[in-house]
């Protein structure tokens, strides 16, 4: 099953640009799930499932989170003692897994429920098969990011699927980590002949599901930052834009060309924040559809969105600083504290009539609760489904203590609003840039800022630098250059709309691959055309490879015009990296230029 991308939507000016916002790049897209959510919430008589277990006092203030095998997820609190108990009915708990988050609601970790010797493979269990267990006593590794009963309870509790271990301990191959490990095929199927436990049928599309394990690393897609194992990250893997389609993405902008860790060797956490901590410069966009939560297109399915955060500082806690700069009111730099915002609905094009049927009374949360997403109509869509989207662009407004307290890892309970009641899905921030693409030379003459000037043929050769995304924890150093990003010059004052130039506009860019054929059309390449051939992330060094590739400046604003304009003219424009295309959009860093003529 592929990935449903619709550029029908996409909001063109008269001048076929694209809209434009620094955290919501107006691309329609719906990456579908195809997949539905079934309800976890707990039922009477038959068929209720408890789950218990004791982690210790090292886990008091934790959560264990039930990540349902669709995504649904369920939380338990963990006690002062250390304890936490789930209760869900049969169905809900069939092949779901138990997730550890710590108390500033970042993720730990899975719980093993058991473990079997399969050739001389250790494999582990993590898929509960629907029935009620008590785990007692657990030994938690916090560093290695894992639990595992004391005494293993009896292996029906548990699936027959089982995930290759890193040894006896039984902790699962990316516990620990982020899940930015390659894990090859032969370790994928190493524990394909397991034999204890209950065996459960699972659709072939299940491994693709918020709750699946793509790359049987023990980490669910929904907390795993490379899904499928092969060190590319969510952010920019063009194979698993399915399973990764609700994971929120991240716009970073910079008017400075060394605010780029290779070119700036001494960049500093602290200029790092000074960036990302100014309204404006960084925002995590919420961006998820109807079609993502149920499974199924749906107008009037769901109710109302809020972002529960638990306890991380700046969307949770006791005293939240998040603002969401793009509610159904207002969509500015400034933007409204996010634990007072509610919710409601917005049409995108004001002079268009929402979709038909479509109940506009939604979008509102009736519990007051904050952290709303409002209820977005694409509304000049054909695709009911793919026109209903819940959305909110958040700044974390963490100053200095952005990367201290914004953090891959960072886990949001997405709840919401059913025919059948409440229901939750797990999602989780995701590495992505924090740097802008650091631009070195410009013509062959080095650039260290202010307005660039093309060539006697309005050309600019440029080079410069991958941007950067933190190191997560089990990788060295404290940047990563990040691979696989897509490149593209964006023209930001060619009318009013973010202004793409043709692929046929550049040029000398062997370190790429050229979107060609039906790509072309996709929005997201039309903006970034040039794919970096360097799909993984690599260390950050003064002396890293740079990228490189000339863009016809003349041809990106019109031959007439440009031979037109004064010497002189001023245009605005942006050095673009992003990542593929999620539900709605994609990360994005972006380098802010100014060009002379
Ligand atoms: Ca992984
Ligand atoms: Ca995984
Ligand atoms: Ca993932
Ligand atoms: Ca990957």
């Amino acid at each position: 099953m592929g990935v449903e991308v619709s550029v029908s939507r996409v909001v063109r000016s008269t001048e076929g640009g694209v809209k434009r916002r620094l955290s919501a790049v107006a691309v329609a897209v719906c990456a579908s799930l195809g997949l539905s959510l079934a309800t976890v919430s707990p039922v009477e008589g038959a068929g209720v499932v408890t789950v218990t277990g004791k982690l210790g006092a090292a886990a008091s203030g934790w959560k264990v989170v039930m990540v349902g095998a669709r995504g649904q997820s369920l939380v338990s609190a963990v006690d002062a003692g250390g304890s936490f108990s789930l209760r869900t009915s049969a169905t809900a708990s069939k092949r779901a897994t138990l997730q550890m988050v710590d108390s500033s609601n970042r993720y730990v970790g899975p719980i093993v429920i058991g473990k079997e010797k399969v050739g001389k493979s250790t494999c582990s269990h993590n898929q509960l098969a629907g029935k009620s267990v008590k785990l007692g006593t657990l030994k938690l590794n916090a560093a290695q990011g894992f639990a595992i009963p004391a005494k293993a309870p009896v292996s029906t509790v548990h699936t027959r699927s089982a995930v290759l271990a890193k040894g006896t301990s039984g902790q699962p191959l990316s516990a620990g980590t982020a899940g930015i490990v390659k894990v090859t095929s032969a370790q994928m199927s190493a524990c394909g002949k397991a034999v204890k436990g209950t065996s459960i049928a699972s659709s072939q599309d299940a491994n693709v599901a918020m709750g699946g394990d793509l790359d049987n690393d023990g980490l669910p897609n929904a907390l795993d930052a490379d899904d499928d194992g092969d060190q590319e990250v969510d952010a920019v893997d063009k194979t698993t834009t399915e399973s990764a389609g609700m994971n929120p993405w991240i716009a970073v902008r910079s008017t400075n060309p060394l605010f780029n860790a290779s070119v700036s060797t001494g960049l500093t956490p602290e200029n790092v924040n000074a960036v990302l901590g100014t309204s404006g410069n960084y925002a995590i966009q919420f961006f998820v559809s109807n079609r993502n939560l149920l499974g199924e297109a749906s107008l009037n399915g769901v109710k109302w969105v809020w972002v529960d955060c638990g306890n991380l500082v700046y969307c949770g806690g006791s005293a939240p600083t998040a603002t969401n700069t793009n509610t159904h009111l207002q969509n500015s730099n400034t933007g409204v504290a996010w634990n007072t915002y509610n919710g409601g609905f917005k049409v995108e094009t004001a002079g268009a009539p929402p979709t038909a049927g479509l109940d506009t009374t939604l979008g509102t949360n009736p519990g007051n609760n904050g952290n709303a997403l409002y209820l977005g109509n694409r509304n000049t869509g054909n695709d009911p489904s793919g026109g209903v989207n819940w959305l909110a662009s958040v700044f974390p407004n963490q100053g200095a203590n952005t990367l201290t307290n914004v953090k891959p890892g960072d886990v949001y309970t997405l709840r919401f609003g059913t025919d059948a009641g409440e229901k939750s899905v797990t999602m989780m921030l995701n590495p992505h840039a924090v740097t802008v693409p650091g631009l070195t030379t410009v013509n062959g003459l080095a650039y260290t800022g202010g307005n660039l000037t093309p060539d006697a043929n309005g050309k600019l050769a440029l080079t410069f630098f991958r941007p950067q995304r933190l190191a997560t924890s089990g990788e060295t150093g404290t940047f990563k250059d990040m691979g696989g990003l897509r490149y593209g010059v964006i023209m930001t004052s060619v009318g009013t709309m973010d202004t793409p130039c043709d692929i046929t506009s550049y040029s000398a860019y062997d370190a790429f691959t050229a979107a060609t054929g039906a790509d072309a059309s996709d929005m997201g390449n039309r903006l970034a055309p040039l794919t970096d051939k360097q799909t993984t992330d690599s260390d950050t060094s003064p002396t890293a490879t740079k990228l490189s590739f000339t863009i016809d400046l003349r041809a990106c604003v019109g031959a007439a015009t440009y031979d037109a304009a004064a010497a002189g003219k001023k245009w605005t424009m942006q050095l673009n990296a992003s990542g593929q295309m999620l539900t709605g959009g994609m990360n994005r860093a972006s380098l802010e230029l100014t060009v002379t003529k």
